[in-house]
């Protein structure tokens, strides 16, 4: 397994054969670590009956246990700085730093788009990714926007199966129907004008022109609430009005450092001094919009928009992943008065449960992301996860503004 070097920077460490390791190492780009798939759990290497024959040699057959625990630290946590500082840049106080994306794309391109070439690439663990598999489908666009669902796969990149894609509204890991290639890497690599840098998901392609459109996710989702009306099945449903523009930037100014970004963050932050100040920063802002949605259907009042949505692909992930393998152990979000049934109101919209995925997203935080969780052991969803309790009754309609005097917690 390998990690970009930090101009690569991928959340997502990368699988890779050992053969290629030396050679990587030589150019100084990737840390190489033993080969395992997605559906794999992380082994040692080395088998046990030569493991053990290797410590009774060094140590005897009883270890002494002091001699044992400094060692296995000072070794685990050397291994430790050195991925993270691959997989995770950092500014000068330890503190997570995401890379920009690449390709962007504003409104004053949507016309000169041909609407009917286009094609997404996804992955099911990414919350930015699924932001724009919620909008696609709100707005209706499975017809007008094929997907091609990648998985992270052994050579560190998203990775393409063999099945095809049958069924448009079953999202399972499928293989590139636009490209027939066996990674997004390889995609991104035929670009026009190339690019050799990461190759992340959420990636929108153009494939008439076999370029990358974009791969910055706010755009996507944007560009399919707006840019895409003559296609689309639900051309009024507007989730980014006019009217609340200057709320949704307000709270997306919010939510996406100290809650999008705030939870990886607080995974990977280098020093205790960045992590308390991510966690502080998560959980004052979760506080906040906790409060806000006691008189508050949504965000930005009655109904669901784009600030939603954002806020929608993190919530669902915390109390499962973030809460457990980022650190973000304060509280979970179904100790919250009101995000939970605020979480639930979104995931019982048509067709949003569809595209939550909870396996891919265990199998993908828990046992690919190897420096936070070595033992690539998976957790037991807990409960407020389950599909029963996500389907309950959530009340949100009593604190729309029809009752607006009406404060409902649900718990
Ligand atoms: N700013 C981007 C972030 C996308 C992103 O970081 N995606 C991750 C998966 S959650 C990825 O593909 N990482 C692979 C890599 O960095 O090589 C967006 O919002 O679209």
């Amino acid at each position: 397994m390998m990690y970009c070097t930090s101009s690569l920077c991928s959340h997502f460490p990368i699988f890779s054969t050992t053969s290629s390791a030396t050679a990587a190492k030589a150019k100084g780009r990737c840390v190489v670590y033993p080969r395992m798939s997605m559906n794999q759990t992380p082994q040692s290497p080395i088998p046990k009956k030569l493991l053990t024959t290797i410590t009774n040699l060094l140590w005897g057959p009883s270890l002494p246990p002091g001699l044992l625990i400094s060692t296995v630290r000072t070794a685990w946590n050397s291994a430790w700085q050195i991925m993270m500082s691959q997989l995770a840049p950092s500014d000068s106080s330890g503190g997570y730093t995401r890379p920009a994306s690449k390709f962007r794309l504003s409104n004053s391109q949507y016309s000169r788009r041909n609407p009917t070439t286009l094609h997404l690439y996804v992955g099911l663990p990414c919350p930015w990714a699924h932001r724009t598999l919620i909008v696609r489908a709100l707005k209706g666009l499975e017809d007008a926007i094929p997907v091609s669902i990648a998985a992270p796969g052994q050579d560190g990149s998203w990775e393409f199966q063999n099945t095809p894609n049958t069924d448009k509204y079953i999202l399972v890991p499928s293989k590139d129907e636009a490209n027939g290639r066996k990674t997004l890497k390889e995609v991104y690599g035929i670009t026009r004008g190339g690019y050799s840098g990461r190759a992340t998901v959420p990636m929108l392609w153009d494939s008439e022109r076999k370029e990358v459109v974009c791969n910055e996710s706010y755009d996507i989702i944007e560009f399919f609430n707006s840019g895409l009306n003559g296609l689309a099945q639900n051309p009024d449903l507007d989730l980014s009005p006019n009217s609340l523009k200057g709320k949704i930037e307000e709270w997306n100014q919010l939510i996406y450092p100290n809650v999008n970004n705030g939870v990886y963050r607080c995974g990977f932050a280098q020093s205790q001094e960045a992590y308390d100040r991510a966690v502080d920063e998560l959980f004052t802002t979760l506080d906040k919009i906790d409060n806000h949605l006691g008189t508050s259907r949504f965000l930005c009042g009655d109904t669901i928009t784009l600030a939603d949505v954002c806020l929608f692909t993190t919530l669902i992930r915390f109390d499962p992943v973030y809460n457990v393998l980022f650190k973000c152990t304060k509280k979970k979000v179904v100790e919250y008065p009101n995000l939970h049934g605020y979480m639930r109101d979104i995931y019982q919209m048509p067709k949003v449960a569809e595209t939550c995925n909870f396996s891919a997203i265990m199998d993908g935080y828990y046992k690919i992301l190897f420096p936070l969780n070595p033992g690539g052991i998976r957790p037991t969803m807990p409960s407020g996860c389950e599909g029963e309790i996500l389907y309950a009754a959530h009340n949100r309609e009593s604190v729309s503004s029809v009752n607006k005097n009406t404060q409902v917690y649900v718990s």
